[in-house]
């Protein structure tokens, strides 16, 4: 992201005169998606002067600090008996799996008791993985067998959080295309049977989306929070060439809040989304 503004900004100072429509075209690219990026130079054009790289930066983080909402704090535990659910979805390899362990691992670290859904039956590889993870964070995974239906896989580890009084249990789900009709089906099926135990769980449905994708995930977005109403995103590989706009541009189109951010593989690399943070870094 830094780099992105950085071009952007020299290119500003190397021109005598700004061209708009380049302007426009630098603040999609960094993927605060077009209402956000229209508004932007709009409200520069108002200024009636020359804009300078300075009022661009301002501009921009001006409207970004006051497009999110306050931030969100941390998450809130179950009582005993009725743990607070996560669903975690997304498209393939955004992270959803190291993202459930990542938070898992924060929660533990808050003295929350913890327990993990491993709803990834398409591929055994993927149970193992979480299984993995549990292992290492000395967290709980709940598996089922091969080609398990996921519904099931959650149903039970529900049950099993509720009879240990766990404060969380985070579900890990598979990897799909948003375009994909019957997967996303599935995901609204998962949700169903989660509610059976207790009428208000999932609590969140977090939509796990790859930094680096750009304006995609937008979409993705999109298509999961037809199927699954999705209240918060968990932005990974922002350590990659990732620009975090689409922080902005999906909270702006869509109303859905980041939450959390990851920055690299390991279990600790992961932190609560904060607004003054992202608008500070953002340029
Ligand atoms: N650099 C970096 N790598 C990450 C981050 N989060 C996840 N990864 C890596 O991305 C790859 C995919 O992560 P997974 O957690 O397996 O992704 P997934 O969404 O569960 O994948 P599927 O289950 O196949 O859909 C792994 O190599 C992770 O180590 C991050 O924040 N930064
Ligand atoms: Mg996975």
């Amino acid at each position: 992201m830094a780099g992105f503004f950085k071009k952007l900004i020299n290119r500003i100072t190397n021109t005598a005169e700004i061209d708009w429509d380049d302007l426009e075209a630098e603040l999609i690219s960094g993927d605060l998606g077009v209402r956000l990026s229209l508004e932007i130079v709009e409200e520069l054009k108002g200024l009636g002067r020359k804009v300078s790289p300075e009022d661009v930066v301002q501009v921009t983080r001006d409207r970004i600090a006051e497009l999110f909402p306050e931030d969100q704090g941390p998450l809130t535990p179950g009582t005993e008996g009725k743990p607070t659910v996560i669903l975690m979805v997304g498209v393939n390899g955004v992270g959803k799996t190291t993202s459930c362990a990542k938070l898992g691992s924060l929660l533990q670290q808050q003295c929350y008791s913890v327990s993990m859904a491993a709803a990834d039956t398409f591929r055994a590889a993927a149970v193992e993985q979480l299984v993995r993870w549990g292992e290492r964070l000395n967290l709980p995974v709940i598996t089922g067998a091969h080609e398990a239906d996921p519904s099931s896989v959650c149903y039970l580890a529900h049950q099993q959080a509720i009879k240990r009084g766990d404060h969380f249990l985070l579900c890990d789900t598979a990897g799909r295309l948003h375009t994909r009709h019957n997967l996303m089906e599935e995901l609204s099926k998962i949700k169903r049977t989660i509610s059976k135990q207790d009428p208000d769980a999932p609590h969140h449905t977090f939509l796990v989306v790859d930094a680096t994708t750009g304006g995609n995930a937008l979409n993705q977005a999109k298509e999961f929070g037809k199927a699954v109403p999705l209240d918060g995103l968990i932005i990974t590989k922002m350590d990659g060439s990732g620009k975090g706009g689409i922080a902005a541009g999906i909270q702006k189109e869509l109303g859905i809040p980041a939450r959390f951010i990851g920055t690299g593989e390991e279990p600790e690399k992961f932190a609560r989304f904060q607004k003054k943070d992202f608008v500070n870094n953002i340029l």
